[in-house]
């Protein structure tokens, strides 16, 4: 615990003096105590009074609530105001829960329900939580940078003027449990929030020293200190809680308080656990022949003494309350808050008590000494010497609770029917987004206006540059282009200003998924509308995939564009090859996957996806037995784009609305098959050319085969699953057959199929079990190696001469009779 007291901001607002202060504090001292019997029933509630049917244990974090129980009461109740937008520490959210239940956000069937079917979520979630979850967390260290992205995606939209009115500025405030620091995505995030000037951010430690295995290493709060001060943060430490405070002024406070800062950690965790009378030995064995410690220890009894020494900062309302008034400005704040993980149970501080429960007779003791009887667990006022009616009162008028829910609408923008198409008769699928793109950009039209472009350093290799050149980066202050104005000839004009419509990240991928799940969440945080786009590399899509995950889960609305991709990127080498990239897209929730391998495919898409992204969920209910929304067509999704730098041959052509329709459910004949076929190839993406040449050549021995192009293998392969769970659900003839089923209806019953595709094969290999066809499936298995396409399409049987050696062996299967 060694350390000087360090602690910045401004004077308290109150100090405690007047009868009204005292009447607040006395209210919140009183909440803080329901809101720890609350959590902590919840959990118990759940693990031993609810039946269970599978024998598994339901869980919860009674200690790590219990951490956090001061800190949530002085924000939720007093300090935060309803603009702020709050992270919860995971395993807090039984304390979110208990807060939200007091203030009437929450029912009383959803705690009982905590963590079962429909209930109260484990962790906070904005989906699934029906009392207004600000940013869900669950994964650590991804709620504490959301905070810093949401920040910035604040000023985007207050800055461009699109707020909501009457919304003022707000504080992004993560809870973050200490253990949460050994994520490197929060570093990330606080070096990228340095860069962009970052403001209205607290991050507010939960600084109990214990993580889930163990006891942190010491002197920790030393580096965590430095490093914020590093970046510019501000740094206020809450060590001490008032009592110690006082103690500290008495006769033998001065050694008492140097003991506190020297004891380590475990020593300290260890004497809370067990109490008083060890706290007493261990004093009077240090300290006990210095002067006055004796008698100001024997000024306390045991009760009194452990109080004395688990007074830490974070579990004195006073002290809490007072470091949170005392910053008043939007200087990013970390709070270090020395709090004690369990504090009021009886497993505080020991450090297997991370999934602790108590058991029934600890509960039993617990109950009595919050004097609850028995069937008045969840009465909000129960065994408080507040009056109800004071507490009633003094609820109802809770800064925070003033606006509810705190979700917006904002209009959504018009998007024309279809996207201008590039001319070209060579070109590739991320040169044709540039452009299409760079053509936006000369629009005046509000699409235009609306979206916003970011991108971790590849921005000019993933061709944004025409779109950046004319749209601007987006920074709070303006700032010229240096090489302009010195007039040094360059492709990239890159001035800064609040119009900017391009977010510069650097390298790191967790930051631009973060970024785009805050940008993706402004509608309903801020009222503003913004079309998020983020390019890179589809590699390094794996690098930032928890992020990608976790602003999907929010239902964050973003396109991704992933550019180069597989082994199509030739000399780049395997380092920079993406394999299962296809099959991220199929598997990801929430997020809508396709790899186009023309360019008119790409601006059918690119149309449709932004309109996808603004529909909102208009069934808030439980999904319905028989899914037919699968493809999630209703409510919208996010977007990712597999892209390509290879030129390829374009289709003259002119796409009706129907082959429009087919892109977006996933694919279309190339080449019609004729009826019977006993063969098609099924290809995706850049190496349409190898498909159409094989398919060339097989015409000669199979003349009704067929060339199937698969834009989207994730809505192929989900409107598949949403068919058979229909038939499944609907006696075996519900609903009209997938969009591959009717695809594939021309062919001959056992047709063969060949599949080949720049990726894992699997992403297509799944097609042949539609009808049950025999299937011969090309793709990317291991790592690639540099070379030219021609000597890489070889090597990793993707040619046209693989494609053709697949097709023969399928027909040869097929006159034998058997399977592979
Ligand atoms: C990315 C990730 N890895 C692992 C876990 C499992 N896990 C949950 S809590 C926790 C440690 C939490 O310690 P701390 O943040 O200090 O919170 P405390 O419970 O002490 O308040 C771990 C490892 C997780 N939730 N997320
Ligand atoms: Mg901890």
């Amino acid at each position: 615990m060694a350390e000087p007291i360090r602690e910045e901001g401004g004077p308290a607002r109150e100090s405690g003096s007047t009868d009204a202060a005292q009447r607040r504090l006395e209210c919140l001292r009183a909440l803080e105590r329901k809101i720890l019997w609350l959590s902590t029933w919840t959990i118990h509630n759940a693990n031993h009074e609810r039946p269970s049917r599978d024998n598994l244990k339901v869980g919860g974090h009674q200690a790590s609530s219990a951490s956090l129980a001061t800190l949530m009461t002085a924000l939720y109740f007093d300090v935060l105001r309803p603009q702020d937008r709050v992270a919860v520490k995971p395993h807090a959210s039984p304390v979110f829960h208990a807060i939200q239940y007091l203030l009437g956000h929450q029912s009383r069937e959803r705690l009982a329900d905590f963590r079962a079917f429909g209930g109260a979520q484990s962790y906070p979630s904005r989906t699934k939580d029906a009392d207004d979850v600000d940013f869900s967390t669950g994964s650590v260290g991804l709620g504490v940078a959301m905070t810093t992205f949401a920040s910035m995606a604040q000023d985007y939209v207050r800055l461009k003027g699109w707020a909501t009115d009457d919304l003022p500025e707000g504080r992004m405030v993560a809870l973050v449990g200490d253990a949460e620091l050994d994520e490197g995505n929060v570093y990330e995030a606080l070096y990228e929030g340095w860069k962009h000037d970052l403001r209205n951010v607290w991050w507010v430690i939960d600084y109990n020293r214990q993580s889930l295995d163990a006891v942190v290493t010491d002197h920790l709060f030393g580096q965590i200190d430095r490093m914020f001060d590093n970046y510019g943060w501000r740094v206020v430490t809450l060590k001490y809680g008032k009592r110690q405070q006082a103690a500290f002024a008495r006769p033998g406070g001065t050694a008492l308080r140097r003991w506190i800062d020297d004891c380590p950690n475990s020593l300290y965790s260890a004497l809370v656990f067990q109490g008083g009378a060890a706290w007493r030995r261990q004093l009077l064995a240090d300290i006990g022949e210095e002067a006055g410690v004796r008698e100001l220890l024997d000024a306390h009894d045991d009760d009194a003494l452990a109080a004395l020494m688990t007074n830490l900062g974070g579990h004195d309302l006073e002290a809490v309350l007072e470091a949170f008034h005392g910053v008043t400005d939007d200087r990013p704040t970390c709070f270090i808050a020395y709090t004690i993980k369990g504090l009021g149970l009886p497993f505080a501080g020991h450090k297997d008590n991370h999934a602790g429960l108590m058991n029934p007779e600890q509960m039993a003791s617990f109950r009595a000494s919050h004097r609850i009887p028995e069937g008045a667990e969840w009465e909000p006022f129960a065994g408080l010497d507040t009056p109800p009616e004071t507490l009633r009162d003094f609820l109802r008028q809770v800064p925070f609770a003033q606006v509810y829910p705190r979700r917006y609408r904002a209009a959504t923008v018009p998007v024309p029917e279809a996207l201008p198409v590039p001319s070209g008769e060579s070109q590739s699928t991320q040169e044709g987004f540039g452009r299409i793109l760079a053509d936006l950009a000369r629009d005046d039209g509000p699409l235009a206006a609306a979206i916003v472009t970011t991108s971790p350093d590849v921005t000019v290799s993933t061709n944004l540059g025409g779109w950046v050149n004319r749209r601007g980066i987006f920074d709070r202050r303006r700032r010229e282009d240096v090489f302009r104005a010195q007039k040094v000839v360059s492709a990239q004009r890159w001035s800064q200003s609040p119009e900017g419509q391009h977010i510069e990240l650097g390298i790191a991928e967790n930051n631009l998924f973060t970024l785009l799940g805050a940008l993706g969440l402004t509608h309903s945080l801020f009222g503003a509308r913004v079309l998020p786009i983020g390019t890179l590399y589809d590699p390094f899509i794996q690098r930032g995939l928890d992020a990608l995950n976790y602003a999907c889960y929010q239902d964050a609305r973003f396109m991704v564009v992933a550019t180069p991709s597989g082994i199509t990127l030739g000399p780049e080498g395997g380092a920079h090859q993406s394999i299962s990239t296809p099959l991220i897209g199929m598997a990801q929730d929430g997020l809508a996957s396709f790899e186009p391998a023309f360019v008119d495919e790409l601006a059918t898409i690119l149309a449709w996806a932004f309109d996808y992204l603004q529909r909102a969920p208009d069934d808030p209910a439980p999904a319905p037995a028989v899914d037919r929304n699968w493809l999630r067509d209703r409510q919208g999704g996010s977007v990712y784009l597999r892209l390509s730098t290879r030129q390829i041959a374009q289709p003259r052509r002119s796409l009706s609305p129907a082959a429009s329709d087919d892109i977006i459910a996933g694919g279309y004949w190339l080449r019609p098959p004729a009826a019977g076929a006993p063969l098609a190839i099924v290809y995706s993406g850049a190496i349409a050319p190898e498909a159409l040449a094989a398919y060339e050549a097989v015409l000669e021995d199979v003349p009704e085969a067929g060339l199937l192009a698969v834009t989207s293998a994730d809505r192929l392969n989900a409107g598949w699953h949403a068919a058979e769970r229909a038939r499944q659900t609907g006696g075996g003839s519900a609903g009209p057959p997938a969009h591959i089923g009717r695809l594939l209806a021309p062919l001959a019953p056992d047709a063969g199929l060949v599949s080949v595709t720049d990726g894992h094969p699997a992403a297509l290999s799944w097609i042949g079990a539609v009808r049950g066809q025999p299937v011969q499936a090309l793709g990317v298995e291991h790592f690639g190696q540099s070379g030219d396409l021609p000597d890489l399409y070889r090597h990793y049987r993707i040619d046209a001469e693989a494609i053709l050696d697949a097709c023969a062996a399928a027909c040869l299967e097929r006159l034998r009779g058997g399977t592979g």
